[in-house]
């Protein structure tokens, strides 16, 4: 819900000075219910924070259903067909919303208040504004170099193993705590841009790179005595995605980012941000049809050449972005399947396995040949985060996904040039196996190479028993149930209304010991549990008062080298 409080940090932020020229000039659908000016606002802020990584800016829909009020469309049988949110109305909309759908649809009842639902109810009925571009200038504008390169430590200034630190995403409150994970620990709790999404570090590990989803980027430098911010920069207003040039030559020398709105990616220098390139992702989708707002989605960096896989959301282009040369990029844009979204590397990291999740399928890239390997049919809503690696024993090596919509974890064989693992050629590319799950709502898998286990949380099940535990498959005998862990319950916090969802399983850098964040509610105290993966048995529970909403975490080394 976006409590007032929220509001106003946002706004200190500047993104409602971003958002609010998107109501003017806006055609407002003659037949949608009335609303005043303030209300178009707040449900504009509700819309952005809760609606529009599913649906899109310009509501033509991805994930979540198409928004219009009015949509027609041809089915591939040539029936023509047509509806929109102006037919179903306010009142099938507010259930709708309030209850959630079959399709995936989450209920909002217990997050937004019944007068939010019904403001959300009219706003979607008018015509979705056309927010404003953002330019290399206005980038540019934006970027702050608080400390410059000359004026940084030339040595770790600090005692600390970098190659176990954590970067723990604190959602709701806007801040990345960086976690010594050899002492379990607070290193330092650092401003950053609105709920971060993902943190990613420079191939060399000292710097530490995040994305908020209001498009404002933070590079933060681990050899000071303290982790400092060293610059800023916003990419857009509406991001989820960067990731670092990792190619021998180019470590630390490049970052790109990824913007949900406007649909575009831009290059940066890795060390202070400064803007040097913003390329557009508008264009064709797979079927050949013209698309306004294909959004960036996941963005890797290849560390067998100099190149970035950029994957595009609603076209379902697969871009491989040659950084060698930057005023004169080349480009390789391999075609998939629609709605890509996030995805990891296999054990090889020749292929990048990337979910196309609406679209029910995994696509391989191939990053040697620049072609795609296959096109992988799941189960419903494949959602990897990066996915997991390990050997099979009946099929050799696979890479592994959990579903959203499907209680299974598929996995997925996947070519290997090892001469050991020729006998399992004829399943490559195929789901060799699903695990069965307690219940849909999977978000992420982990495993380790030094591990025998699957890790597997279900945090989107609307279960509190499902959503707050996690589940541990052995892979040296898949047959048996996967143990399940209470992670609420373990974290020995007391009982609370909301549901805290047990999310994101992350090992340390021996891949001896795995952290769950308990992701509860937006003022609540959390923690981060961490149990021993040899065991399963608790081994500490993170907790303080500022460990509020805690999301994504990243172990430095593992994240660096790609290790899952
Ligand atoms: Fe994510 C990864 C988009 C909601 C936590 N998420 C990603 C990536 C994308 C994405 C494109 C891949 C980034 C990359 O690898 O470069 N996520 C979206 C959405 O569009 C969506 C569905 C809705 C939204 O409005 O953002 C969404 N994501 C969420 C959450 O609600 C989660 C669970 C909690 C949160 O912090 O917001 C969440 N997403 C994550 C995490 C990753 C991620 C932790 C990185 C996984 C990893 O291990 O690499």
């Amino acid at each position: 819900m976006a409590s007032k409080d929220s509001l106003k940090k946002i706004a200190l932020k500047g993104l409602v000075a971003a958002l609010l020229p998107l109501t003017m000039g806006s055609a407002w659908a003659a037949d949608a219910p009335a609303m005043t000016d303030e209300e178009k606002a707040t449900a504009k802020q509700i819309y952005f924070e809760r609606c529009a990584g599913c649906h899109g800016v310009l509501r033509k829909g991805a994930t979540g259903k198409n928004l219009e009020p009015h949509w027609d469309k041809t089915l591939p049988d040539g029936t023509k067909t047509s509806g929109g949110t102006l037919k179903l109305g306010t009142d099938r909309l507010s259930k709708i919303i309030a209850y959630g759908t079959e399709g995936g649809m989450v209920n909002y009842d217990d997050i937004l208040t019944k007068e939010e639902i019904d403001l959300m109810a009219r706003y979607i009925q008018h015509t979705p504004d056309v927010p404003p571009e953002f330019s290399l200038k206005d980038m540019k504008d934006s970027w702050k170099l608080i400390v410059p390169v000359s004026e940084r430590p030339t040595k770790q200034m600090n005692n600390i193993n970098l190659k176990n630190v954590f970067a723990v995403t604190l959602r709701d409150a806007g801040k990345l705590a960086l976690i010594d994970g050899d002492t379990h620990k607070i290193w330092k709790i650092l401003d950053t841009g609105y709920a971060v999404h993902i943190s990613r570090l420079s191939a060399s590990g000292r710097y530490v790179y995040t994305v908020g989803r209001d498009g404002l980027t933070t590079i933060i430098d681990m050899w000071f005595e303290e982790p400092t911010t060293v610059a800023t920069v916003r990419l857009g207003s509406d991001a989820r995605s960067v990731d670092t040039s990792k190619f021998k030559g180019f470590e630390d020398k490049y970052l790109i980012g990824g913007t949900y709105w406007p649909p575009q990616y831009s290059i940066m220098d890795g060390e202070t941000l400064e803007p040097i390139k913003v390329v557009s992702t508008r264009g064709q989708t797979v079927d050949g049809e013209y698309h306004p707002e294909p959004r960036v989605a996941s963005i890797v960096a290849s560390h067998i050449k100099p190149e970035w896989v950029v994957n595009v959301k609603e076209t379902g282009q697969i871009m491989l972005v040659d950084y060698t040369d930057i005023k004169n990029l080349k480009t390789t844009t391999i075609e998939s399947a629609k709605f890509l979204h996030d995805g990891g590397w296999d054990a090889s990291k020749r292929y990048f396995m990337v979910a196309a999740n609406a679209s029910n399928k995994v696509a391989a890239v191939d990053t040697q040949t620049g072609k795609l390997a296959a096109l992988v049919d799941t189960a419903k809503i494949p959602h990897p985060g990066r996915g997991a690696n390990f050997n099979h024993p009946k099929f050799g090596p696979v890479w592994a996904t959990g579903h959203l919509g499907d209680a299974v974890v598929s996995l997925i064989s996947t070519a290997s040039d090892d001469p050991a693992h020729a006998q399992y050629k004829e399943h490559n590319w195929k789901v060799v196996e699903q695990l069965k799950m307690p219940g849909a709502g999977n978000l992420f898998v982990k495993t380790h190479p030094k591990s025998t286990h699957l890790w597997a949380d279900v945090p989107m099940n609307p279960e509190r028993d499902l959503a707050q535990a996690v589940y541990v498959y052995d892979l040296k005998d898949l047959s048996k149930e996967p143990t399940r862990l209470d992670v609420a319950k373990d974290s020995g916090l007391p009982e609370s209304k909301a549901i805290r969802r047990a999310t994101h399983p992350e090992y340390n850098e021996a891949g001896d010991e795995v952290w769950i964040s308990l992701w509860g509610g937006k003022t609540d105290q959390s923690a981060i549990v961490v149990y021993d993966d040899k065991t399963l048995k608790l081994k500490k529970v993170i907790t303080d008062p500022a460990i509020v909403t805690p999301t994504g975490k990243f172990n430095v080394f593992n994240t660096m080298q790609d290790i899952y």
